[in-house]
């Protein structure tokens, strides 16, 4: 990802989930995102590697890379 754009997360699972940004780096948050759903938010603006969390299920988490 580009810093700044706007990344689209589609949940194709049933059951709701969030891309949350892990300790608040990036500043994240698609809040909770339905079944079936998608979520818009905007990348952060510094390269980096921004880990994600589900702020439902916080045993699923995941990486976001932001390359300048
Ligand atoms: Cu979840």
């Amino acid at each position: 990802m580009r810093p700044g754009v706007k990344i689209t997360v589609d949940n194709k699972d049933s059951a709701p989930h969030t891309v949350t940004a892990s300790g608040g780096k990036g500043g994240f948050d698609t809040g909770t995102i339905k079944g079936g759903a998608t979520a818009t938010f905007t990348a952060p603006g510094k390269p980096g590697s921004y880990p994600y969390f589900c702020d439902i299920h916080e045993y699923m988490k995941g990486k976001l890379t932001v390359r300048g």
